[in-house]
């Protein structure tokens, strides 16, 4: 059977692997159960059959994917492919050069290649439309399918820059599915986030083996893969996630919410902020918990309005940090991040990023520093921890705030003498193929909050990491009909006016630290914000 190559539906494409078949199952009939539920391309990939049993599985195979018009890859046998007349082949970097693979197939066949990095498309590119026809782009997430994974996993930053090099070398033909490590819990992350720079193009599928081959329930594992990829909403948070902008009267609202839901904020973070985030906690109606127990994490996540702080000043362990991303996303309760120091030594990049892959944040806040390398944007390597925005370029800031939100899908804050929150959020949406149809980092809603220098605010410590408790109240806070934007927003003008006005009562910076405590409490219970002193504009 020959497809139409521009027709193939790559949206759940499966790779068979007959070693990992629960009691009861047969390859074939794992294969039967996804094309009976929305397997859109099927590939063989079984590296420890012989030839012959492997040409006897292929005919097999390839009567049912007939039966379901569904194309038929085979991995690596170019052989076997050909002589059973296989609908297309798939390669890795180390298998046959895909010019010879395509001599050897002829113009019709459907050619895929693993691809991992930026220099890999390049190649794809220079030889043109004639050449490979999709690519697999991984490894996502960590997997323990692949037995030798000569790459270690990329996350969905890694795939925004093979998306970025497919539009930079112009290989418009080139469809994309991404691999590795995905599940239920990933997926709609992965096809929200993994979208070009230019807004473009985002993944065309999802490619996965042990999600369906492993399952004892096939046809219900492929049901749910299904209905996440016919989706197009990402509800991550329980709370609006619309992009209107925030007005004084909403931000009333939201600490309403905050007032009478109390919510629970979980802190994970340094030993110097401990303290003072948990009495900022207080101050703002809501109840601290610094716990940093792996085996209670899932727990504290399913209180009603259960808040996450993630700040890697100071680090628990990996393990604990994981499980804490984990819980949360799962049950749809807030995260903040605080990448403390975020690229200023190996060990804190490496840190970061990996927690970055790991899950979805609701907000990611950092300083001007961490921003700017967050978005790649800032070619020094950050010094220490703190830095200032007073003497940099405003629309710098913005563009880098905008592309944290925009590669993140979150809300992403930029603190300094201004403040700027960007909403990547995009309401939740998300689509295979065509990404954000062109909308990019520069279009997103973005909040200038500014109340003149308040230099005192450098003279304590945790004065930065305290905002972070502050987002996490107010967001934790919010109804399920409460807004996302607003909430993130009203916390940034709060804690800047109360730091303003408790550097006007204060007599030093040790008198600065429990006068901010106090301007906290007490703009929080007037609830008026129409009366702070730090201003809220569009940028
Ligand atoms: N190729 P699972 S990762 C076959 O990165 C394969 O190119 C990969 O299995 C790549 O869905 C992978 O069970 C295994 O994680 C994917
Ligand atoms: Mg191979």
């Amino acid at each position: 059977m020959v497809f139409a190559k521009n027709d193939v539906d790559y949206s759940l494409y499966l790779v068979t692997d007959s070693t990992m078949l629960p009691p009861g199952t047969t390859l074939c009939s794992q294969v039967e159960a996804g094309l009976k539920n929305g397997v859109t391309l099927v590939q063989i990939r079984e590296k420890d059959t012989e030839t012959r049993d492997f040409v006897e599985e292929a005919l097999e195979v390839q009567k049912i994917c007939k039966k379901y018009k569904v194309p038929l890859i085979i991995n690596d046998r170019i052989d076997v492919a050909m002589a059973i007349d296989a609908d297309g082949v798939h390669v890795g970097q180390s298998d046959m050069p895909i010019p010879m693979v395509r001599r050897l197939l002829g113009p019709s066949k459907i050619l895929g290649w693993s691809v991992g990095k930026p220099s890999e498309v390049e190649t794809l590119a220079k030889w043109g439309p004639d050449m490979v026809d999709y690519i697999g782009v991984g490894t996502l997430f960590p997997t323990l399918t692949k037995k030798n994974p000569k790459k270690s996993p990329m996350g969905p930053q890694g795939a925004i820059a093979v998306l970025d090099a497919l539009e930079e070398f112009k290989a418009i033909w080139c469809r994309t599915v991404g691999i590795g490590g995905l599940h239920p819990d990933n997926i709609q992350r992965v096809i929200c986030q993994c979208v070009s720079s230019n807004g473009k193009r985002s993944l065309d599928g999802i490619s996965l083996v042990s999600d369906i081959m492993a399952a004892p329930d096939a046809c219900a594992a492929t049901k749910r893969l299904r209905g996440l990829l016919d989706g197009s909403k990402y509800q991550f948070v329980d709370c609006k996630l619309n992009e209107t902008f925030p007005t004084t009267a909403s931000i009333q609202s939201v600490i309403s919410q905050v007032s009478s839901n109390r919510p629970l904020v979980q802190h994970i973070t340094n030993k110097v902020h401990q303290n003072f985030g948990a009495n900022v906690t207080l101050a703002l109606g809501s109840s601290p918990i610094m716990s940093e127990i792996e085996s209670e994490v899932s727990e504290l996540a399913r209180i009603p309005n259960a808040s996450l702080l993630l700040n890697t000043g100071s680090v628990a362990p990996i393990e604990t940090l994981k499980a804490a991303i984990n819980a949360y996303n799962e049950v749809n309760r807030p995260i903040t991040f605080d990448p403390v120091g975020y690229s200023a030594t190996e060990t804190r990049l490496c840190l970061n990023n990996t927690l970055l892959t790991y899950g979805q944040f609701t907000c990611i806040k950092g300083n001007c520093s961490e921003i700017l390398s967050l978005a790649k944007l800032n070619k020094d390597k950050m010094k220490g921890v703190d830095a200032n925005s007073g003497n940099m370029d405003i629309n710098l800031l913005v563009r880098a705030t905008q592309i944290v939100a925009f590669q993140y899908r979150t809300i992403a804050v930029c603190t300094g003498e201004f403040d700027c929150v960007a909403n990547g959020i995009f309401d939740g949406k998300y689509k295979l193929s065509s990404g954000t149809a062109g909308i990019t980092a520069e279009d997103l809603p973005c909040m200038i909050i500014e109340d003149g220098p308040i230099p005192i605010m450098g003279d304590i410590t945790a004065s930065g990491c305290s905002l972070g408790s502050t987002i996490a109240c107010f967001i934790g806070g919010l109804n399920s009909t409460g807004n996302l934007f607003d909430a993130v927003v009203g916390a940034v003008l709060l804690y800047k006016s109360a730091g303003k006005l408790a550097s006007t009562r204060c007599q030093g910076s040790g008198s600065f630290h429990v006068q901010l405590i106090d301007a906290l409490y007490q703009l929080f219970h007037e609830n008026k914000p129409e009366s702070w002193s730090a201003s809220l504009k569009k940028f």
